[in-house]
């Protein structure tokens, strides 16, 4: 339950050593979407050390799976704790909005990293990247690698219902529908309930039903993992582009070995560190930005090593 990363050089000290004036010695709670994932990971130690640098005591905490029924026991826990802030990734736009009221209501300030809740009274502050535009960018690099040609391209997805990988779908097959005409939808987005195993055979039999398919968006670095080892395992590698979304140290290894083509890389370190510092704004009653939106950009084995884009690979 408890989670500790080692967050390179920051070495997660659980409790702060600055002087953060009006909010050193305060706790806070980081709630992550799923533990022991790289994404969140990164996260944790953006927000360790901004954490570190206000003085403020920072416990982190994640479900084993990426599954409101999962989270929400744990969001209770931290209501009877009333911490003085939460920052939190919803698992479901709809299921995780009333512990989260509940936590809200009884005077903690809730922050939402990575993903929301529908319910726009929820979170003093959103912090997340702008993901229906990354969406719209796997589309283009999609298209690029594509050339343009025709073809049947395939979206796998973790669930409905969470609000990142929801967004990227939507910029997606808007971009699809409106400018890269030339790409065809063979089906609904298909859910892989972030496990890569379940990626893998949903690739797998798309393929058998749709043997000339070109392209797949997978729209998480979990999905994306087993959608590459599901093309691979098929002997498709050379038909069949792969876009992912997110950039740890495993997904740029399936980008060298080309059965990844292009990583869309959020920033989630900085979501982390961006989190914490409004979180602590509003605890001190400073100003809050209700809405940050964080950058992403296309990783591609041709421009990793450009320090403007290898900078957005995943660090501890
Ligand atoms: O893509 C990230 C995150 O942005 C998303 O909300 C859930 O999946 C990841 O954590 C990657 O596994």
């Amino acid at each position: 339950l408890l989670m500790v990363a080692a967050c390179g050089d920051n070495a997660g000290s659980t409790s702060g050593s600055g002087s953060g004036g009006g909010v050193s010695g305060k706790k806070f709670v980081l709630m992550v979407g799923v533990k022991g994932d790289p994404f969140y990971i990164s996260m944790e130690c953006g927000a360790r050390e901004k954490a570190k640098e206000l003085g403020v005591t920072l416990q982190v905490q994640g479900p084993d799976k990426f599954d409101a029924t999962m989270q929400n026991p744990l969001l209770d826990a931290v209501a009877a704790a009333k911490p003085a802030a939460l920052l939190v990734a919803p698992n479901d736009v709809k299921a995780s909005a009333t512990p989260l009221k509940r936590i809200q209501d009884a005077g903690s300030k809730v922050v939402l990293v990575d993903t929301t809740v529908d319910d726009t009274s929820i979170g003093a502050s959103r912090i997340a990247t702008d993901n229906k535009l990354g969406g719209a960018k796997a589309a283009e690099a999609l298209n690029q690698l594509l050339n343009g040609a025709k073809g049947k391209v395939l979206v796998i997805s973790t669930d409905p219902g969470v609000s990142s990988v929801d967004a990227r779908i939507a910029g997606f097959e808007e971009a699809v529908k409106s400018k890269y005409t030339n790409l065809t939808l063979a089906s609904a987005a298909q859910y892989s309930h972030n496990s890569p195993q379940t990626a893998a055979g949903i690739i797998q039999a798309e393929l058998q039903r749709s043997p000339d398919l070109v392209g797949v968006f997978a729209t998480n670095l979990f999905s994306a993992q087993g959608t590459a080892t599901g093309v691979r395992a098929a002997g498709k590698s050379n038909q069949v582009k792969v876009v992912g979304f997110d950039a740890g140290p495993d997904q740029i290894k399936q980008l060298q070995a080309g059965d990844v083509q292009a990583l869309v890389a959020q920033k989630p370190y900085d979501i982390g560190v961006q989190g914490v510092q409004q979180a602590a704004n509003a605890v001190e009653g400073k100003t809050v930005e209700a809405n940050i939106a964080t950058e992403s950009v296309i990783v591609t084995k041709d421009n990793l090593e450009d320090p403007d884009v290898n900078k957005y690979v995943y660090k501890d």
